[in-house]
């Protein structure tokens, strides 16, 4: 019998318990994927950790997932996910990367230093968005920044609506209005450049050493790649936190509205815009255009979100491409196993 208690602590809600028949519920186990290996799978089912080796036939898993168990290392299927990060995976390979999955909050962090960069800012907040996860951006090393306040302005300018929040992650007292989106249940993925206080702000909000964490190079500011796993961690107060190695290269995929979601005050006036496929160069009643040249909006902001709309729609044609072609020569291989088959049977 499923003890719903114990999987609560793990984030289990209504939206994954309503996916189970009476007789999966009967049956099978719910757990939880808390990290990832190249081989296998540590889940928790509530009671204690598993590791599941995984198979050719094993669904795709990203930490954060709940998948039920037959046996202490078979898993019966993947649940729906009730969010999901991807990415392009970094470098040439042109797979989808996943990320995390099931996750409520996205803390973005974000130094106060010569990290800060409102571009990449914009480029998590479009990932959040298309996962549709809440986004919480956190500017940490805020003691060591002369006055926050301006950083503050400009990250808020960005979308009134979005919370904001500067922090000493090294400091319990500084980062406890953060508890605010660390409810019981909830999972909260952290994400940034390397070296902006993920693993840090981690080991506070879990009050324990937990995460390695290591100085950041003093000539650029920039970290040295320190956590190299996505772990999923239960909080004193119960929500579940997902520290994760900083990204060298964040490369969207197949998320239009994520950005359109990011840039809406600017995907609202190209609605005006004359022609529907206006490129807001110099097509004539461009209301983007008119914008900028009175002023109304930042030209930085129009540049990035038509960079970020156009590498989304790169990476989303290469990914297709890549998705026929591997079905083609899926279908090549089936048929010469096929003919093999017959051969041998002859
Ligand atoms: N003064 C101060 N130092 C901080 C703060 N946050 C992080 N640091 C320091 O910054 C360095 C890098 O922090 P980490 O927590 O390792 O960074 P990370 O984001 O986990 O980096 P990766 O694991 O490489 O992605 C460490 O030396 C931390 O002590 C902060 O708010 N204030
Ligand atoms: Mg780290
Ligand atoms: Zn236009």
């Amino acid at each position: 019998m499923i003890d719903h208690d114990s999987l609560q602590e793990l984030g289990w809600q209504p939206f994954f318990s309503t996916q189970l028949s009476q007789e999966e519920a009967e049956t099978l186990q719910p757990a939880r994927v808390i990290e990832q290996h190249r081989c296998d799978a540590e889940v928790d089912n509530g009671e204690e950790r598993l590791l599941i080796p995984l198979l050719y036939s094993s669904p795709k898993m990203a930490v954060g997932d709940w998948v039920l168990l037959s046996a202490p290392d078979k898993i019966s299927r993947l649940l729906d996910r009730k969010s999901l990060f991807t990415r392009k995976a970094a470098g040439t390979k042109i797979a989808p990367q996943l990320i995390a999955s099931n996750v409520d909050v996205c803390f973005i962090v974000c130094s106060l230093n010569a990290d800060f960069n409102l571009n990449r800012i914009e480029r998590y907040l479009s990932l959040a968005h298309e996962a549709r996860v809440e986004p919480v951006i956190v500017l940490s090393k805020a003691d060591l920044c002369d006055d926050p306040a301006p950083f503050i302005d400009e990250v808020q300018k960005l979308d009134p609506a979005l919370a904001v929040e500067a922090v000493n992650c090294l400091d319990e007292e500084s980062t406890r209005h953060l508890s605010t989106w660390c409810k019981p249940g909830t999972t909260v993925v952290l994400m940034g450049s390397s070296g902006s206080g993920k693993s840090t702000l981690t080991n506070t909000l879990l009050e324990e050493e937990i995460q390695d964490t290591w100085e950041i190079r003093e000539n650029d500011a920039k970290g040295r790649h320190t956590t190299s796993r996505r772990t999923l961690f239960p909080m004193p107060n119960g929500a579940l936190i997902l520290d994760t190695p900083g990204m060298r290269e964040l490369q969207l995929a197949d998320c239009a509205d994520g950005v359109n979601a990011t840039f809406a005050d600017i995907e609202a006036l190209s609605l005006e815009c004359k022609f529907t496929n206006c490129g807001h160069t110099n097509e004539p009643g461009c209301a983007v255009r008119h914008a900028l040249e009175h002023g109304e909006v930042d030209p930085r902001r129009v540049t990035n979100f038509q960079k970020l709309l156009k590498e989304q729609a790169h990476n989303r044609a290469t990914l297709y491409e890549r998705r026929s072609h591997d079905k083609s020569l899926g279908k090549t291989y089936r048929r010469a196993q096929e003919e093999a088959r017959l051969k041998k049977s002859r």
